[in-house]
């Protein structure tokens, strides 16, 4: 019945993509380390929502040759590797493959047309509570929605993405809808990270909130001055996000409790080097992103603190 996908990058959020369309029917195939390829080849991936908990059956596989004969390429890895991944894919994929890019970061979409040129590029928001529980098993906590760029492709991946589940919608603004979710992940991801908590216990902290207010605000100033146009409500959006998933820990504090590098530098830091560029001052973010790189270099793997 379907078409054949490919996921580059079998993390918490290929992973939770991935096996919805599997559920639904078209063949995918995950790429990714290989103790997720190990256990997904054994038993199938484990998708825990909380709606169902099943295993779904599809591929997977270490190499990047997997991608052959994709039509549709999820491309899920780390921003910290949108090249090098690219280029893993590169020799492998099918002229008329699209990409979509499912990744935190304004850029990622741009850096990929610049190493794959020729291909059909879209760029995809994504608003997803998940974490890898373990080996070939992912665990939902809530949402999945997707907001993508339109392409010659895009009304036929949101219509199956649809049909499997998950609500997607086709923006002419992506580029602001990607500043929105940036600017989400400046507010929340360090924090989460630095003091290792869900959304819904960090946002009671003290102080936290008049933190958060600062770092929209840098953000803000910087988008601003970069010609980006926000919704007026954006301060709003952003608190309103810690109730929708309140169990959630960023993949910030995720990539540092397990020792990982994290994506620090294309959020906070991002808006660092962009205000630098534009004469914007960002104190705020500043510190957070230094925190964050001093906790990556300072302490390895160390665990998660239950939610
Ligand atoms: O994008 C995210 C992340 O943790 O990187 C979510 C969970 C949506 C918000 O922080």
């Amino acid at each position: 019945m379907g078409t054949r996908i490919a996921v580059m990058g079998a993390g918490a959020v290929g992973c939770y993509y991935g096996g919805m369309l599997a559920r639904a029917g078209h063949e995918v195939v995950l790429i990714g380390r290989p103790a997720h390829v190990q256990a997904i080849g054994h038993a199938g991936l484990r998708l825990e929502t909380r709606s169902f908990d099943e295993h779904v059956q599809l591929s997977a596989s270490t190499e990047a040759e997997a991608v052959r004969d994709a039509q549709t390429v999820l491309f899920c890895v780390k921003s910290t590797d949108t090249e090098s991944a690219a280029a893993q894919l590169r020799p492998y994929l099918a002229p008329d493959a699209m990409l979509l890019a499912l990744q935190n970061g304004v850029d990622n979409a741009d850096r990929l047309r610049a190493v794959l040129p020729g291909h059909i590029v879209a760029a995809a928001v994504v608003y997803v509570a998940t974490e890898m529980a373990g080996p070939g098993h992912l665990r939902h906590h809530g949402r999945g929605e997707l907001v993508i760029e339109p392409s010659s492709r895009s009304e036929a991946l949101a219509r199956m993405l649809i049909a499997a589940g998950v609500p997607t919608e086709i923006s002419a603004n992506v580029r602001a809808a990607l500043w929105v979710k940036l600017i989400l992940n400046c507010a929340y991801n360090a924090l989460s990270a630095i003091a290792q908590l869900p959304y819904g216990r960090l946002v009671q902290g003290e102080g936290v909130e008049q933190v958060m207010r600062d770092v929209v605000a840098e953000c803000v100033e910087v988008a601003r001055a970069d010609g980006i146009g926000l919704p007026a409500d954006i301060e709003a959006v952003v608190l309103a996000l810690a109730p929708t998933m309140p169990a959630q820990y960023s993949s910030t504090a995720q990539d540092l409790a397990r020792g990982k590098r994290s994506e620090i530098d294309h959020l906070n830091g991002f808006v660092v080097r962009r205000g630098a560029a534009l004469g914007v001052r960002t104190p705020a973010n500043r510190v957070l992103h230094t925190l964050v790189k001093l906790i990556e270099t300072a302490r390895p793997a160390h665990g998660l603190d239950p939610a």
